[in-house]
């Protein structure tokens, strides 16, 4: 199985601030984990991430008949981008959207999540932990097309 894992804005950022809410791992070391863990299945994982909303439109148009599964973390853009939301739509590569933070213990503008429509499911809150949930997701085969 092929993942396509995505990261949106400031995620790059990871370990660097904010390790109360985001942990202290960095965002190399969360690729290399996701990498680590995708071999260790029989499975390869590519991690992208950009602060730009059309860079990540582009990379889930790219996804199609290149990858199985994308892992999304779309950042702030969660909260707002139909631009993404329709992204996902238009692909028919299924999608787990994952927050390493329990976005519905913070502000109230993390409540809403309008990428989330667009995939099958969420995953919040379990930290980087989230990101092998849901590639475990699929590895065990329960993928199916929104
Ligand atoms: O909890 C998550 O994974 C979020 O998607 C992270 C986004 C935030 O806008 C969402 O509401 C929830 C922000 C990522 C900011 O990442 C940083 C990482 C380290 C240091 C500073 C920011």
């Amino acid at each position: 199985m092929k993942f396509l894992i995505l990261n949106g804005p400031n995620l790059n950022l990871l370990g660097q601030r904010e390790p109360g809410i985001y942990g202290e791992d960095s965002y190399e070391a969360l690729c290399r984990r996701l990498q680590d863990f995708a071999a260790g299945r029989g499975a390869t994982a590519e991690c992208f991430q950009s602060n730009h909303e059309g860079a990540l439109v582009d990379a889930i148009h790219g996804a199609q008949g290149v990858y199985d599964a994308i892992v999304i973390n779309p950042g702030a853009f969660t909260h707002y981008s139909y631009a993404i939301l329709d992204a996902l739509k238009s692909v028919g590569v299924p999608a787990v959207e994952v927050h390493i933070s329990n976005i519905h213990q913070r502000e109230e503008f993390r409540h809403k999540s309008v990428t989330a429509a667009a995939c099958v499911g969420q995953i919040c809150g379990l930290g980087l932990f989230g990101y092998e949930a849901a590639m475990s997701y699929f590895l065990e085969g329960k993928a199916h097309v929104c």
